[in-house]
């Protein structure tokens, strides 16, 4: 009985061998793939125009074409900086008609009736000038050129 035992626990091994040699023998893994490809690279960011500088611009870097605008409201003039030379609107909100005159008589807008607008060019020389309402002498406001 042991003997026979034995022997069958040689057979069992043999067997095992033969079958961890076959498994060797089977053809492994496959050689290693070809080459993987390279890393797809992110698409190249593309150059969009940068937001602002479209044509409905937003960067407010653009100034409008009439560089300044005179209001007039409740009889009181709202007065920017102009530029020498330039053209100055005249904005009047009132209902009633003003001017933008300067006391030296470097510019005038005429009348500028209620609600309308008229322009008048800035002097050229820089400086501050005082201009009031020939309508209405109470009101004065005054230009800084630049
Ligand atoms: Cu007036």
């Amino acid at each position: 009985m042991k003997t026979a035992l034995t022997g069958s626990l040689v057979v069992c091994v043999a067997a095992a061998g033969i079958a961890v040699g076959a498994l060797a023998l089977e053809p492994g893994t496959p050689a290693a793939p070809a080459a993987q490809p390279p890393t797809v690279p992110a698409p190249p960011a593309g150059a969009p125009a940068a937001p602002g500088n479209g044509p409905y611009g937003g960067g407010g870097s653009t100034p409008a074409p009439a560089a300044a605008t005179v209001q007039i409201s409740d009889f009181t003039y709202s007065v920017p900086a102009a530029t020498s030379g330039s053209s100055v609107a005249v904005s009047n909100l009132d209902g009633v008609p003003h001017t933008v005159t300067a006391d030296d008589g470097s510019f005038r807008s005429g009348t500028v009736d209620g609600g309308a607008t008229g322009t008048f060019v800035a002097p050229a020389a820089p400086g501050t000038y005082q201009f009031h309402c020939e309508i209405h002498p109470q009101m004065s406001g005054s230009l800084t050129v630049g």
